[in-house]
């Protein structure tokens, strides 16, 4: 089978790729020199000049970019283009209290709407598909991403957007919906959904499902595609690189093209930071080469994958890169929300009555992710009061819920209760198994 290809770039050969690849890195360390001091004052830092960079190898002299230098020019102090400029604004929660703004100008909107049409076209996606998003639509890019992207190549599109699971079963049967855009993990859950309801998935007529957003394995794949009878495909994208758009998989479901016109990848060693070599695990590392608004050189991802630019049967020329398997850092991904243990740490730090120590755990009940939060008491809280334990876990809750959107279970526990250890203190449990 061939696929469908939505950009003659996706099928370059490999000298005409790296030829554009170098003009557009080129171009865009230039504009990043004269735009953003942040960038000419770390080139000045390093002695480079845009004019250093006479190769693709000459990336490797440029310095890395960081989502705490997100956060530290909060939020717009990246930007290359003045804030009218900016048509969209999306944002994805950093490490602490501040979130990672990114912004778009009405360029930026248009690449991305092509972008995520390849990635579309290439699971199998046509005009004559019915596309159910599932995907939150609001400072999450995944919405609106796959929004504008089916949009383009002519797809039916429901903004069904998250949870309400029985109606989205009931939309995708009235609809005839034939095609689902969600996170693997919620896929399943629909399924059962589904089939509580007496309509097994695999009745409703789903041909193809675009998945993404988390990570997920081999396992749920063959079980997303039993439950559903459809076939499931993977697709790769982060807020600050883009959102949704950056790689996905062609029906050869054999890792995901990266649109490397557009994201110029490298895998580099997470603790020496060196570039390793084609087929060796690491952390994968972008530089954007046509974003406007903001462009970010060396943007370290912290995901960990590979690279593989073996020929691919579909036609696409295009890198593939391996499932992610996994992150450099301690960041969590709970019903498609980014979470940092330090955020949850913040709260807790503000919250008087509860002490420092505490432990989130990581479930997947029916599917669903769940996370509860034990904490401590503080040392001298002492209550005999039931009502005030009560309280207090419910002021927890509430003000992580309102950072994250997600409410945890929260349960105190006793002073000293949870366990210390003189090394690093283990403050996350993930029961989470990636079949
Ligand atoms: O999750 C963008 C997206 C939306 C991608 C919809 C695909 C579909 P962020 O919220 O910024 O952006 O989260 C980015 O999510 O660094 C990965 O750790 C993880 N991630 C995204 N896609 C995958 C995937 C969107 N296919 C972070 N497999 C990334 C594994 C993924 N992890």
């Amino acid at each position: 089978m061939i696929d469908l290809i939505w950009d003659r770039n996706e099928t370059l050969s490999r000298e005409d790729m790296e030829r554009l690849q170098l003009e557009r890195l080129r171009s865009v360390v230039r504009r990043v020199y004269s735009k953003v001091s942040f960038y000419r004052d770390l080139f000045e830092q390093k002695g480079i000049k845009p004019t250093a960079i006479k190769s693709l190898d000459d990336l490797r002299h440029l310095p890395f970019t960081v989502k705490d230098d997100l956060r530290n020019n909060y939020p717009y102090g990246l930007f290359t283009v003045p804030r009218e400029k900016l048509v969209r604004i999306h944002a994805s929660s950093g490490t602490t209290g501040r979130p990672t703004v990114v912004g778009y100008t009405r360029k930026d909107l248009s690449t991305w709407a092509d972008l995520v049409a390849r990635v579309v076209v290439q699971a199998g996606v046509t005009a004559r598909d019915v596309v159910q998003i599932c995907f939150s639509y609001g400072l999450f890019t995944g919405g609106f991403g796959l929004h504008y992207g089916l949009e383009r190549v002519g797809a039916t599109v429901i903004p069904a957007s998250v949870g309400n699971t029985t109606r989205q079963i009931k939309l995708m049967k009235d609809f005839r919906t034939t095609a689902l855009v969600s996170t693997p993990s919620y896929a399943l859950y629909l399924a059962e959904v589904a089939r509580d309801m007496g309509t097994p998935a695999a009745s409703l007529g789903i041909r193809v499902g675009l998945f993404g957003a988390e990570p997920w394995s081999e396992g749920m794949r063959s079980e997303i595609e039993a439950y559903w009878g459809l076939k499931a495909t993977d697709n790769y994208g982060m807020s600050e690189l883009i959102g949704p758009g950056v790689a996905g998989e062609c029906g050869f479901q054999e890792g995901l093209h990266i649109s490397e016109d557009h994201f110029l990848p490298e895998i580099v060693d997470p603790e020496t930071l060196e570039p390793l070599p084609p087929g060796s695990r690491g952390e994968l590392v972008i530089t954007t080469l046509t974003k406007e608004g903001l462009p970010l050189i060396r943007y370290r991802t912290r995901d960990l994958t590979e690279l593989d630019y073996s020929p691919c049967p579909c036609g696409r020329t295009t890198v593939r890169m391996k499932r992610v398997t996994g992150r450099t850092d301690d960041m969590l991904i709970i019903r498609g929300v980014n979470v940092f243990p330090s955020q949850i740490e913040e709260v807790l730090m503000e919250v008087q009555g509860v002490g420092p120590h505490y432990l989130i755990t990581v479930d997947r009940k029916d599917h669903l992710d769940e996370f509860k939060v034990e904490v401590e008491l503080a040392a001298d809280y002492f209550t005999g009061q039931y009502r005030h334990l009560e309280s207090l876990e419910r002021t927890v809750r509430d003000k992580i819920q309102s950072i994250l959107g997600l409410a945890p279970k929260v349960r105190l526990v006793e002073y000293k209760s949870l366990e210390r250890t003189a090394g690093k203190a283990k403050r996350v449990i993930d029961n989470r198994k990636l079949r």
